[in-house]
């Protein structure tokens, strides 16, 4: 049987929920709340590093967060280029490669510049897959993926036969990534929110208290194990 620290999840994705109620309970802005967040990306990432993840996908911005009151919103389209000004030494130092999923071309000029750049820098890097969901929706993925797959379809690449779960898979934003074998939500809310419908098919969900702010390496950690447990657990099933 497996040792307690080999049984890592490839891929572990995360709704960071909570950031603005965390600011109003301590009675800061939201915005606050947000930046507050931001460094919790990059402790939360080196962590999931450390413990041999190999992809991360954190929702940051939805397709839904556009209502947000305008102010708030282009504070959080700033929250890339800031992350990435601070930390991409960093990440580029642990051999972390950074990607996005989301609809690129609907962000604001600056945001793209500063993602893109550092897309392309960590490009051949070969550890950690870090990956941004930034003005994403799971529900305009699958209508962007059925009409990649109709148009495939319609000049002849594709016979109707040959569409089956893998053939779309590599028309979703996260074509060549494995699904994840963990989700987790924090801040006590138990919703997906049109995250990754299609790719948690099977993935195992955990529900965290603490607020994105304050989910520790910890909190990561123990969830690790407990996903570990559950993996033994349904193994010991298998084998009655
Ligand atoms: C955002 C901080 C985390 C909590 C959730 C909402 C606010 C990091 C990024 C980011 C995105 C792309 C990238 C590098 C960093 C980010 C937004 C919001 C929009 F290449 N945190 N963070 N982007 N928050």
């Amino acid at each position: 049987m497996d040792t307690l620290m080999r049984n890592i999840p490839q891929h572990v994705a995360i709704i960071m929920d909570g950031n603005g109620r965390y600011a109003k309970r301590l009675g800061m802005p939201r915005i606050k709340g947000h930046q507050e967040g931001m460094e919790n990306v990059r402790r939360i990432a080196l962590t999931a590093n450390e413990c041999g993840v190999k992809y991360l996908t954190l929702f940051a911005f939805s397709t839904e967060n556009w209502t947000r009151p305008s102010k708030e919103v282009s504070f959080l389209m700033k929250l890339p280029g800031n992350f990435l000004g601070k930390f991409l030494p960093e990440l580029k130092d642990k051999n972390i490669k950074i990607r996005t999923i989301g609809n690129f071309d609907g962000l604001p000029k600056h945001t793209q510049k500063s993602v893109s750049k550092a897309v392309l820098e960590t490009a051949e890097n070969s550890g950690m897959e870090l990956i941004f969901a930034l003005n994403y929706g799971s529900r305009d993925e699958i209508i962007h993926a059925v009409k990649s797959v109709v148009e495939s379809v319609q000049n002849g690449d594709t016979a109707i036969e040959d569409i089956n779960n893998e053939f779309f898979s590599q028309h979703l934003f996260t074509k060549d990534v494995p699904d994840p074998e963990i989700l987790i939500r924090t801040s006590g809310e138990y919703r997906i929110s049109n995250f990754l419908l299609w790719q948690i098919s099977y993935s195992e969900l955990f529900f965290a208290n603490e607020s994105w702010p304050e989910f520790t390496p910890e909190n990561f950690e123990d969830i690790l194990s407990q996903y570990q447990k559950r993996e033994r657990r349904f193994g010991g099933l298998k084998e009655e």
